[in-house]
Order: C-alpha cells, then sequence, then structure tokens
C-alpha cells in the first residue's frame, strides 16, 4: 500500500478536473495540467496589463517588464542558479538545447569532437547533435542502458575521450521513468574538460532541483510540464559559457547597438531573446513555480513516489503484463511504461480512452530506445501532483477490460 501520508490531494486546483470530474489523468509526462493560479496570473497579464516589455516608459508597459523579469528571478530560485543572468527564456526544451546546439556547439566544437549522447535519450536530446555533427563533423556517441532502462555508466570510462567536449543526456527518461545519476559523471566529464547539459524536462516538474549541486553547464526544461502555459522554457548556463556564445536570433531586445555594417550585443539574459518574448507564458510559468514552490518539490517527489510505488504493485498483479524501466519507485520518477501480451499499446490507450483515462502510447519520442529494447512502442502512464490512488484503481479495472476484450 502507497505511503498514504505523502499524498497530496490537489484536484480542486485544476479547473480541467473540477470541470471534468470522471477524467483520469495520466499524461503528465506530455504535458502537465494547469493550476487555477496559472490561468489566473496569464488572464490578469492579458486583461489589465498587457504591453510590451523592457520598452515602454509608462505604467503598463513597466508592470509587465516586472512580472516578466519576476518570474525569471522566480525560476532562479526555483533551480538554484547563482544569477538571473544565467536564465534565458525559450519556447522549450526543444528550444533550450537546439540553441546551445547552434550557438556553443557551433561556435566551440570542431570536426572530430566528440558529444556522448545516451540511448534513454529524447529525439530533441539526439536531433540538434545529429544536425550539428552534419553541419561541423563532429562525432556522436550513445551510453548504453542495461534490460531495466538504467543506465550503464560504467561505460563512461571507454567513452571519454580527449575529444569528448560535451556530454548530454536526461536528467529522467520521458519513456521509462529511469532517474539518472549524474554527480559522478560530470565530475568525469568537468575533469577532462568536457561540457555537461541536462535534460531536465521530466525532472524539473517532480523533484527537488539544485544547479550548482548538479554543477552542469546547460540545463533545459518546459515550462508546460510544470502546470505552466506551452510556449515557454528555460536554458540556464553558466554566465562564463554565455558570455563568450554568439546569439543565434538576431532582431529587436538582443543589441546594445545596431549600424548599417555591424551590431553589438545586450547585456544576459536579453542577449538570447530576441524579439517580443513570450510575455504571457513567463508569467503564467512564474504562476506554476509559486504555486509548486509553496507545495515544496520534496513533497511533490513524495506523493509520485508514493503513486508510482502503488501503481507498480497493482500493474505486477495483472498477467501479460510487462513493464520497462527500473520498476522499482525509488529509482524512477512517475513514469511507468508496459505492455501487455497481445494487444498493442494504441489498442491499450484508444480503450481506455472510452473509460475516460487519458495515457500515452508510442514511441515517446524515443525511437532509438524502442529499437534498443526491441519493441516498436510501449503504453505509457505518468502522474502529476493531482493523481490520486483511486485514479490507479481505474487504470487498473481500465485493464482488465481491456484483457477481457482481447481475451488475453
Ligand atoms: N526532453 C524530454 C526528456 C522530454 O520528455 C520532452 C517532451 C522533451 C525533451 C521536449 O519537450 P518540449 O516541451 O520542447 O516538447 N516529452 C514528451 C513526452 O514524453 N510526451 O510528449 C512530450
Amino acid at each position: 500500500m502507497a505511503a498514504a501520508t505523502a499524498l497530496l490531494n490537489l484536484k480542486k486546483d485544476f479547473p480541467l478536473l473540477v470541470n471534468e470530474p470522471t477524467l483520469v489523468y495520466l499524461d503528465s509526462a506530455s504535458t502537465a495540467l494547469k493550476p487555477r493560479a496559472v490561468i489566473e496570473a496569464v488572464e490578469e497579464y492579458y486583461t489589465n496589463y498587457s504591453a510590451n516589455v523592457h520598452r515602454g516608459l509608462y505604467d503598463l508597459s513597466e508592470r509587465a517588464t516586472a512580472a516578466y523579469e519576476g518570474a525569471r528571478e522566480k525560476v532562479r530560485t526555483f533551480i538554484h542558479a547563482g544569477s538571473s543572468r544565467e536564465i534565458i527564456f525559450t519556447s522549450g526544451t526543444t528550444a533550450s538545447i537546439n540553441l546551445v546546439a547552434l550557438s556553443w556547439g557551433r561556435s566551440m566544437l570542431k570536426r572530430d569532437d566528440e558529444i556522448i549522447l545516451s540511448i534513454l535519450d529524447h529525439h530533441s536530446n539526439i536531433v540538434p547533435w545529429q544536425l550539428l555533427a552534419k553541419d561541423i563533423g563532429c562525432k556522436l556517441k550513445f551510453i548504453d542502458c542495461d534490460s531495466k532502462g538504467r543506465l550503464k555508466l560504467d561505460q563512461l570510462s571507454k567513452l571519454l575521450s580527449r575529444r569528448t567536449k560535451l556530454i548530454a543526456l536526461s536528467h529522467v527518461s520521458n519513456a521509462l521513468g529511469t532517474i539518472n545519476q549524474l554527480t559522478t559523471l560530470t565530475q568525469k566529464a568537468h575533469a577532462i574538460g568536457a561540457k555537461v547539459l541536462i535534460d531536465a524536462a521530466q525532472s524539473v516538474p517532480h523533484m527537488p532541483l539544485n544547479v550548482e549541486h548538479l554543477n552542469c553547464d546547460f540545463l533545459a526544461f518546459s515550462g508546460h510540464k510544470l502546470g505552466g502555459p506551452t510556449g515557454i522554457g528555460v536554458l540556464y548556463a553558466k554566465e562564463e559559457l554565455l558570455k563568450q556564445m554568439p546569439p543565434v536570433f538576431g532582431g529587436g531586445d538582443m543589441i546594445r547597438e545596431v549600424h548599417t555594417d555591424h551590431s553589438s550585443w545586450n547585456d544576459l539574459p536579453w542577449k538570447f531573446e530576441a524579439g517580443t518574448p513570450p510575455i504571457a507564458q513567463a508569467i503564467g510559468l512564474g504562476a506554476a513555480i509559486d504555486y509548486y514552490a509553496k507545495i515544496g518539490m520534496s513533497k511533490v517527489r513524495a506523493h509520485e513516489h508514493a503513486l508510482t510505488e502503488y501503481a507498480l504493485k497493482k500493474l505486477a498483479e495483472l498477467p501479460g503484463l510487462t513493464i520497462y524501466g527500473p520498476a522499482d519507485a525509488a529509482e524512477q520518477s512517475g513514469v511507468i511504461s508496459f505492455t501487455l501480451e497481445g494487444v498493442h499499446p494504441h489498442d491499450i490507450s484508444s480503450l481506455l480512452n472510452e473509460e475516460k483515462i487519458a495515457i500515452r502510447a508510442g514511441h515517446h519520442c524515443c525511437m532509438p530506445l524502442m529499437d534498443r529494447l526491441k519493441i516498436p512502442a510501449t503504453a505509457r502512464v505518468s502522474f502529476g501532483v493531482y493523481n490520486s490512488t483511486e485514479d490507479i484503481d481505474r487504470l487498473i479495472e481500465g485493464l482488465k477490460k481491456v484483457q477481457k476484450i482481447f481475451k488475453v
């Protein structure tokens, strides 16, 4: 039985669940539901002070600027960065990783330099590096995982070489939920002068995170997976790196001076934020951070750990069900991937949908991992602060119905 004391009771904070009380939403790894406070913060901006930022010398614009920059400060505090100059607003994890590849990658790497990724990674942390590799001739290497989806970190010493310039990998696997232990990896990378990029899309929303303790050079995440709006994300990078990196997009706001034959760049972080930024989205992300910070990320993790433990136990009781991933709540975030013998994952998802249960089925944007596991797809449930053990009981009942229909 799950540690009941750890469980939160927060459905009432989420208008979508209040309006749809019979819905069981188990797809938070795709995107998280939005708490009322986020929706209200966005509405407040559009209703009462929807001016542009950094340019108007009038009250409304100053208010918008203060709210936008205030959101940056909330992000800084939330991930424990040393300075708000290290927090760049982007449109999401994908954009953040691409920014590093296009700016740092193109300016700092040369032909035959090496980048180490992992087989667990999302396409967003593979394809930008493939594009870079094609562009400049650098090489990609992959850390493998074992049959339980744990990274084989002992391979690192073989993979690292004097040509290694970057290790980029996910903190938590979106497909299997594995929590990757990164401290030793970061130390080893730094010992040979390589940088470390952490794709924290699936960790920032689910556990306490401190970039100074992680000692990473870059870290990327998306606002929408943390209950914020879509269209906003964050790139954290160490200030000394951002100072050396050229801008990727040119335009308004990112310049200090523009002449017909040359331009100079604005201070950090604005050097990397060309054009009108996603103002409402940043303000909404700030409200999401307030919401999660008030709960406390240790409590969020404890809640999701309890749900994962409960779900792993219940799922293991179903005949013909195979779990991919560690199948140990201590080693995984609130993501569980599985298959049911004799039923395609897409059929599981469609039939559960008829029971008003939303889960994801497919390759989860992790085709190399699916190839490695020799499966085309899995069914995946993923939890958020609003889920309950009743949701998992409904899932189990739904899966029993699926088995009945397929006579397995
Ligand atoms: N990295 C990881 C680890 C992810 O899980 C995702 C999205 C991304 C990067 C990309 O984030 P985006 O906000 O830029 O799109 N993961 C998922 C998922 O698991 N299901 O839908 C999206």
